[in-house]
């Protein structure tokens, strides 16, 4: 099949899955073609069957708004027409459900493309929300070929939210359990372990909804109890007051930030436990990557969270803000060498029995080819 696929190139879920589908399509055979403003940030690699095509927006000055959604359809247009595009899918609705669509009809006349939508979290429970955006998210769904929601719960929120009779496939998120796997570096254990040290992690954008602060408020009780190192990946809007949060509370010296980082797996294994504490999470897929990484989670049961993290086996979920109940969990786990390995192995079980990549893109190929069959 031909593969038009459209997402975020930024940090964040999204884009990491579209990404990591399209790596995963092109290796079964599939040609396909990335259509965004910046190159993927895990499009990092050559790989046979991948095309990437930058969207560019015309400037002028009396365009004094950005026309992204216009310019991305328009290159939409011209990869499906000279790429002969079969299927055209796009992550995260806003605006890209709405570029897909306009393409699509302005496509009738040619050969046409099929419009495969897949909701990722705010797209559906916050920005999707916004009066002026409801309307076209509601529209666009109702008019894809296929839709698909990354949990049950982003599932039930978007019949909730936008009263949609459209079918929609719950296709969990994935992980590639054979990169995604333990790979200990002394190296890299030695630079972020200081002595006999436990390392908690987190790994985010660092938007508003994932509480970051809340993570320095667990370490601090956890240190209380236990010799406890906090370790942030990626880098947000929320960095600055975090790092002030920190110095403010004396951690300076048990906390560091990485910032962004692509060597996930050899961090991930470094670490003990995992912290989610979001205050919206419509999958969590970091957390997935942590679990196949044998690192049990610790996260609020807020959304689609308690899909991916099994209490009391994979790890722990508790209320949204409870800072206390979370670090009791951690100190329970860093305590108990043989619970925390006990987590450890189901972590990584249900990751590989439940969400590895093989499981999965063979769904997507099946919403396509059906997508297909409807559009024909
Ligand atoms: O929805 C967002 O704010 C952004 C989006 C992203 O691009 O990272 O995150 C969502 O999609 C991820 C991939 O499916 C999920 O793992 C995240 O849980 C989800 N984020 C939220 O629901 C806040």
């Amino acid at each position: 099949m031909q593969i038009g696929m459209v997402c975020y190139p930024t940090y964040g879920g999204s884009g990491v899955l579209a990404t990591e589908l399209g790596h995963a399509l092109a290796r079964r055979g599939h040609s396909v073609h990335f259509v965004t403003y910046a190159q993927p940030m895990r499009l990092d690699r050559f790989q046979d069957n991948i095309f990437y095509h930058e969207v560019e927006t015309p400037s002028y000055p009396l365009l004094e708004f950005n026309l992204y959604t216009l310019a991305l359809a328009g290159k939409i247009i011209d990869v499906a027409r000279y790429e002969k595009l079969d299927v055209l899918h796009v992550h995260y609705a806003i605006p890209h459900a709405i570029s897909g669509f306009l393409a699509r009809e302005i496509l009738k006349g040619d050969d046409g493309v099929s419009l495969i939508t897949t909701l990722h979290g705010t797209d559906i429970t916050l920005v999707g929300l916004e009066p002026s955006f409801h309307p076209l998210v509601k529209f666009s769904l109702e008019r894809s070929e296929a839709v698909t929601a990354v949990s049950q719960h982003l599932l039930e929120k978007t019949r909730q939210s936008f009263d949609v009779e459209t079918t929609i496939d719950v296709i969990p998120n994935f992980v590639d359990t054979t990169v995604y796997k333990r790979s200990v570096s002394d190296a890299m254990c030695r630079q972020l372990r200081r002595g006999d040290e436990f390392i908690l992690m987190h790994v985010s954008n660092f938007r508003p909804v994932k509480r970051v602060q809340d993570c320095v408020r667990i370490l601090q009780q956890v240190r209380q109890h236990v010799n406890a190192r906090l370790v942030f990946v990626g880098d947000g809007p929320e960095r600055s007051d975090t790092e002030r949060l920190v110095r403010e509370l004396g951690l300076f010296d048990h906390v560091t930030f990485l910032g962004k980082q692509s060597a996930l797996p050899e961090i991930l294994s470094a670490a003990d436990v995992f912290l989610l504490p979001s205050q919206q999470e419509s999958f969590g897929l970091s957390a997935l990557e942590a679990m196949a990484c044998e690192v049990p989670v610790i996260a609020t049961n807020i959304g689609g969270i308690p899909e991916v993290v099994r209490h009391g086996e994979t790890g722990y979920v508790a209320e949204l803000g409870d800072v206390a109940r979370m670090a009791r969990y951690c100190i329970e786990l860093l305590t108990s060498p043989k619970k925390l390995e006990a987590f450890r192995a189901s972590a990584r079980r249900r990751a590989v029995e439940k969400f590895d990549i093989e499981l999965i893109v063979p769904l997507y190929e099946q919403v396509y080819a059906r997508a297909l069959q409807r559009s024909a």
